[in-house]
């Protein structure tokens, strides 16, 4: 082996015309690599004459580094270098793990909010754990009228005794909303509440409720009618309508409940309807004077209409699930089909 077989142009002019990274990497072996031409010329080293090895030596570190350079010059012009991972495969299976999705409840609920964003309305949300003036005071329920013991309070054991509970609707969000900000006011109120209730089929302790509040100049009872027509055709379809039954509720003053066609026999009579052709969604009413003043909104200039419902009500009578407590009882069986 002799300075001469270390020849810098052969190098080159193979480096050159390679086309390939694969081809480049062939090279890098047969001039660089383990057993190579470089390789062999440092073993050669102490076969030659001892004057000779030096220049020898030399040369070989000269070619190693010149090759090493071409070589990366010419990979870096050939591109990214080819992955040495195998690719990872997205379309592997999951290793029995499912996507998990919203509750049916939830997912209603989402359904509901858009249907009165589009109608300009905004979301609010607020406190589960409220004081007797947000829950009952503001809303015209005094104390000790029989509509706070209809609606089955959970109190909570803080501060002084009565005045700390779960909130047994979600009114108490739109007393806050008031409070915090003056008219024009368009929103709906989703949320959990709770009532101490006996569980049956269609009761629970813990249950959602959406409600909805409009408070601007010169609101009519006839905007309220027209606002839950338009909801109910747009969450149940245009063949649904709805009708207005006088009622009575402490905040609101004229009430009524409110109750669409029946969307399983189209208002003939059957058994989910109780052969009446109606089924009761909620109720409603126009805001009382009362609730305004004790808001601080003068109730000679705005009026305002409120509405309020059952969320669970929603899904049960579209997917007919019944009992109630089904939404919370987690069975895979129920949630994993919807
Ligand atoms: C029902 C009936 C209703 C309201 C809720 C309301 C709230 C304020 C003022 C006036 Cl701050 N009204 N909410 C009004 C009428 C009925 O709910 O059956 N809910 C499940």
């Amino acid at each position: 082996m002799d300075v001469s077989e270390l020849d810098l142009d052969a190098a080159r002019g193979a480096i050159a015309a390679a086309t390939s990274v694969d081809a480049l990497a062939a090279l890098r072996k047969e001039y660089v690599g383990k057993g190579g031409l470089a390789a062999r010329a440092r073993e050669a080293i102490k076969t030659v004459a001892p004057d000779q090895r030096p220049v020898l030596g030399k040369a070989v570190t000269e070619y190693t580094k010149t090759v090493e350079a071409l070589l990366a010059e010419a990979e870096a012009a050939l591109g990214p270098a080819a992955p040495t991972e195998p690719p990872l495969d997205l379309t592997l299976g999951t290793h029995g793990r499912r996507r998990g999705h919203l509750n049916l409840v939830t997912q209603c609920q989402r359904e509901l909010e858009d249907v009165f964003v589009s109608l300009g309305y905004r979301v609010a949300e607020g406190p589960e754990v409220e004081d007797d003036w947000h829950n009952f005071e503001a809303l015209n329920f005094p104390v000790g009228h029989p509509a706070r013991a209809m609606q089955d309070t959970l109190y909570v054991d803080l501060g002084e005794p009565e005045q700390v509970l779960l909130r047994t609707h979600t009114s108490p969000v739109q007393v806050r909303l008031m409070e915090s900000q003056p008219p024009p006011i368009y929103a709906v109120m989703p949320g959990r509440t709770y009532r101490n209730e006996t569980v049956d089929a269609r009761h629970s302790a813990v249950f959602h409720q959406i409600e909805g509040l409009a408070v601007d100049r010169g609101l009519t009872f006839g905007d309220l009618a027209g606002t839950l027509e338009t909801f109910t055709s747009a969450y149940f379809g245009k063949k649904v309508t709805s009708r207005l039954l006088p009622s009575f509720f402490p905040f609101t003053e004229p009430s009524a409940e409110f109750a669409i066609s029946c969307v399983f026999c189209d208002g003939a009579g059957c058994r989910v309807c109780s052969k009446t052709g109606w089924i009761e969604l909620g109720g409603c009413g126009m805001v009382d004077p009362n609730v305004f003043l004790a808001v601080g909104i003068d109730p000679e200039e705005y009026t305002g209409f409120a509405f309020g419902f059952g969320l669970e009500r929603m899904p049960m009578l579209r997917y007919g699930v019944e009992p109630i407590k089904t939404f919370f009882d987690n069975d895979d069986r129920f949630v994993s089909r919807y």
